[in-house]
């Protein structure tokens, strides 16, 4: 079903002049109201009256996630602190999260985009939904449940951790959509298995994943494992969270909820924008968001936009999937990780060196961070006599990732030495064993 033909189907054209006046709107706001936006669009000698159609886009600056941690907490949000009314947050490059303020009207577009994609999956007032993404800081199931709440289907907010209870939830209430990461999907498949669970006795029919990547062949494994329709939900905390592109029944592809995220694909180095059909990054302009509104945002996500018609009659253009990423941040179980990180967990322990190798790897559908660190030598004399001091500094340092990252890492510790140099390519102390077929 379209939840509203009226935006998802416009035609092209006036949906432009749509765009171009709702940029028009966004610039003189944030011109007005975040300093660092005027004095970037001052350097470029931009006026907001100078943009009046949406091609004016690539006149305007891009902002980066640097710019989110320079301008850290609040220096990029335009809405009096008195307007806000929540606040979300990603991973930072280091230390500092990426945090993301919301108005009342911000969170209504949210969940009017969110109920379009559930919508499109098929949900309706008459499912119960499962929101399994973490309710937090993240936007996954804060995100996904207004949207639920605001289609008017149930919503069971059984967040993440305990699947033995979820899977008693599945088939005590009769959930029929769930909402979680698609390896968290596969990863219920295994546990219902063990618990011999069919798919047959459970009502579960459909399923909204993402946060990460996947594949062609995993939801063909989710849909024959659960027995269910797999889509795909895209989207990012900087822009709204989940809900910026959703498939429809075709599931070829994500629609991308242009009339409030305006989509662009730039080449990573040059910076010049690529057209339809062309691999490279994505970029979003928040043409309708109040609280922390961005100007052609690098997401670092790498993927092609296409603009063919598509059956299901939405006009909207569509993104494929996300191949890879333009910068070195990784994503486990979900979680945002940048190896920058975890080094400054590392550095934040005297007894570590700054030698370490981070290796991820996906065993039974389950992501799993190990983490080797050399240890300095006149610690790694004293504690190898009696291993139960390397034990202790392995926990303590697994504890402080836990408390930084929310994310639970293997550390192994390391004599000095034994660990590889490669001081040139920094590249090679991530290694993602991980095969997405
Ligand atoms: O992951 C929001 C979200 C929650 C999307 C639930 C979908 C479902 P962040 O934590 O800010 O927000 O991470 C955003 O995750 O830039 C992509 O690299 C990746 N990502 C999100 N959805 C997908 C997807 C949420 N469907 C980053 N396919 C993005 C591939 C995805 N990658």
């Amino acid at each position: 079903m379209i939840w509203n033909p009226h935006n998802e189907c416009m035609d092209r054209e006036a949906r432009r002049e749509l765009q171009g006046f709702r940029l028009h709107k966004l610039v003189d706001y944030v011109y007005h109201n975040v300093p660092f936006y005027r004095q970037k669009l001052q350097e470029k000698g931009i006026h907001p009256d100078d943009i009046v159609s949406i091609d004016d886009i690539t006149k305007l600056p891009f902002t980066t996630k640097a710019d989110l941690r320079d301008n850290y907490p609040f220096g990029l949000q335009a809405a009096p602190q008195s307007e806000i009314v929540r606040i979300h947050a990603s991973s930072g490059t280091t230390g500092k999260a990426t945090i993301v303020g919301y108005t009342r009207k911000d969170i209504g577009v949210w969940s009017e985009c969110m109920s379009r994609c559930l919508s499109s999956y098929g949900i309706t007032r008459n499912d119960t939904v499962s929101v399994s993404y973490s309710y937090g800081l993240f936007t996954g199931g804060l995100g996904v449940h207004y949207g639920v709440e605001n289609l008017g289907a149930t919503v069971v907010p059984s967040s993440t951790g305990n699947t033995e209870k979820h899977l008693r939830l599945i088939k005590d209430l009769g959930i029929t959509a769930i909402a979680c990461t698609p390896s968290y999907a596969l990863y219920l498949a295994e546990k219902m298995e063990e618990f011999g669970i069919k798919k047959e006795d459970t009502s579960l029919r459909v399923g909204a994943f993402g946060a990460e990547q996947w594949t062609e062949s995993m939801r063909q494994e989710i849909e024959q494992k659960l027995g269910i329709k797999a889509y795909n939900l895209y989207g990012l905390s900087e822009i709204m969270g989940p809900c910026v592109s959703y498939e429809c029944e075709e599931q070829d592809r994500s629609h991308i909820n242009e009339d409030h995220y305006f989509p662009e694909i730039i080449d990573p180095d040059t910076l010049e924008s690529l057209p339809y059909g062309e691999q490279g990054e994505l970029v979003f302009t928040t043409l309708t968001k109040q609280g922390m509104p961005l100007l052609r945002y690098r997401t670092r996500d790498l993927t092609t936009l296409y603009d063919d018609p598509c059956p299901c009659g939405r006009t909207f253009v569509k993104m494929g999937k996300i191949v890879g990423r333009s910068d070195d941040m990784l994503i486990i179980r979900g979680i945002n990780v940048f190896p920058s990180q975890i080094e400054s967990v590392i550095l934040s322990m005297p007894e570590l060196t700054p030698h370490y190798k981070i290796i991820v790897d996906r065993v039974d559908n389950f992501d799993i961070l190990n983490i080797w660190v050399e240890v300095r030598p006149e610690h790694f004399d004293s504690s190898f006599d009696t291993l139960i001091p390397i034990k202790t500094l392995e926990k303590k340092l697994e504890n402080k990732l836990r408390n930084a990252l929310s994310i639970q890492a293997n550390v192994q510790l390391k004599a000095p030495g034994s660990l590889a140099r490669d001081t040139e390519n920094k590249k090679n102390v991530v290694e993602d064993l991980r095969i997405l077929k």
